[in-house]
């Protein structure tokens, strides 16, 4: 696990407990939510550690509550459906970035296949740099939400999170943990890392929930 304490996450507690980057404006219909602004780039965040992850080896875990718990290598997860969806991206330090082209497997698909238990309520995603995040599976289970693979057509660089991560456009892009190698079932709702350290537990940009 990631260590908890470090001058980024007291930086960020912080402003949480300044309430920054709140502007209280809310328009749930525009494109742009309240308080981000454009980019055209696409900045790198994570919490140091980029993790260089051998296709070979590489495998994909679906544990917790599911009828069936999977561990998917390279050839297993290529051989799902692969899809293409198109979202933009809004990051919790306030920018945003339109149109972005994702190959990979619908969250849904992936599911299907191990099937949910009753008892399931959200999903905690892990990365191989130890970050966890949580989520409602709702969430997780959106139209648009993939296990990325491919971005703009070449698959994912290393700093961001390839070989695959999650992507969850409707959330803030904490949620959409990079090099996944865990989705773990859970019941009721646990924090993540960012959710430890004054992050909202859902994080819809619209709704500005930036910090819980
Ligand atoms: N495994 C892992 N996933 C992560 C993070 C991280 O530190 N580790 N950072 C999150 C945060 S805070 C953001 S904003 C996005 C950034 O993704 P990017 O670097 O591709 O822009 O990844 C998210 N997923
Ligand atoms: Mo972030």
């Amino acid at each position: 696990m990631a260590e908890d304490e470090t001058k980024l996450t007291r930086t960020k507690r912080a402003w949480a407990a300044a309430g920054k980057f709140l502007t209280g404006r809310h328009d749930a219909d525009a494109r742009l939510p309240p308080g981000q602004h454009l980019v055209t780039d696409w900045p790198v965040l994570d919490l140091g550690i980029e993790p260089s992850i051998d296709i070979a080896r590489y495998r994909l875990d679906v544990t917790g509550f599911v009828e069936t718990r999977l561990s998917l290598d390279w050839a297993a997860l290529m051989a799902l459906p692969q899809s293409d969806a198109r979202s933009d991206i809004h990051c919790v330090t306030t920018w945003s970035r339109y149109d972005n082209d994702w190959r990979g497997i619908r969250t849904t698909d992936l599911l299907e296949r191990a099937g949910l238990m009753e008892i399931a309520g959200h999903v905690l995603l892990h990365g191989a740099d130890g970050y966890v995040t949580n989520l409602p599976l709702a969430d997780f289970c959106a139209p648009d939400a993939m296990l990325a693979t491919h971005w703009q057509g070449a698959p994912l660089t290393r700093e961001h999170g390839g070989p695959l991560r999650a992507v969850i456009p409707h959330l803030y892009f904490w949620k959409s943990a990079k090099w996944l190698t865990r989705i773990e079932v859970i019941g009721t709702d646990q924090a993540g890392f960012w959710e430890r350290n004054g992050y909202h537990m859902r994080g819809d940009p619209w709704a500005e929930e930036r910090y819980g």
